[in-house]
């Protein structure tokens, strides 16, 4: 698993809850939002990351979402496309961000979409769901990309399933050879070689954890996942995400890792 120095955060900005969203959990609380958030950062340092924190974009309120922008490997930034037109813009905002840190930046281009929420990356190899945000040209461009850099990768199409927004929904790599999949995923045969932590369809939501050098971030409210994290020798560390969660948001999705 890679050792992560550094996060780009983006703090989210007052209008928030004018972002997409699929889920009926309510309107965000605009104060907790913010209190969830800084948690969330905090959390980023004790895992060791130095973070760069991003002021609100007002014109992007899905912003804060940073994860979706980019796909950062331990060789290059690879600029995305997002899927839904009202983020597209998101991209110009963070590249000048990335430039800092990457000598190379790679892009995704016309008419492919990609997601950052969309690709799993799970040592050598990157998992690109197919998605309404993410489709078959995006994940053929960003594929040649990485396979320029030595890496796999393969595509799982996730456009049936209605509960997950993106591919990150269902499945994360935590290391150690391991994926936490959502019930409805767990027997794809491309997931056959790693050893699997089935996430319950109640507790669904938490299938989207991050593995931070020597943490895992988890959801708060799922005590199965995190008593079967502990089992395992994984160190969850617990974040409430309940105001993401209203605007289809996960633990991943606030920040861009590298
Ligand atoms: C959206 O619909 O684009 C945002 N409201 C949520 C994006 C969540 N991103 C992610 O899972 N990577």
């Amino acid at each position: 698993m890679r050792l992560f120095t550094r996060a780009i955060v983006r703090i989210p900005g007052s209008n928030f809850a004018d972002g997409l969203t699929t889920v009926d959990l309510g309107v965000p609380h605009f104060d907790e939002v913010l209190q969830q958030h800084a948690r969330y950062c905090d959390a980023l340092r004790e895992c060791g990351l130095s973070l760069t924190v991003l002021e609100p974009d007002l014109c992007h309120p899905d912003s804060t979402f940073v994860e979706d922008a980019a796909v950062l490997t331990a060789h290059a930034a690879i600029l995305t496309r997002p899927g839904a037109s009202t983020r597209e813009a998101e991209v110009e905002a963070i590249c000048p961000i990335l430039q800092r840190f990457y000598s190379r930046i790679l892009t995704i281009e016309a008419p492919g979409t990609v997601d950052g929420g969309d690709i799993c990356e799970a040592e050598d190899h990157f998992f690109i769901g197919i998605s309404l945000r993410t489709n078959e040209e995006g994940a053929r461009q960003l594929a040649s990309h990485l396979g320029v850099q030595g890496y796999t990768a393969s595509t799982i199409d996730i456009r049936s399933m209605t509960t997950i927004l993106h591919l990150k929904s269902g499945i994360s790599y935590v290391g150690d050879n391991t994926l936490v999949v959502m019930d409805e995923m767990v027997a794809n045969p491309q997931f056959e070689r790693f050893n699997r932590i089935r996430v319950s369809l109640a507790e669904s939501y938490a299938a989207n954890c991050v593995r931070v050098n020597d943490r895992v971030l988890v959801a708060e409210g799922f005590p199965h996942l995190q008593e079967e994290l502990i089992t395992r020798g994984f160190g969850p560390l617990v974040l409430r995400m309940s105001e993401f969660q209203k605007m289809d948001g996960g633990l991943s999705c606030l920040s861009l890792r590298f």
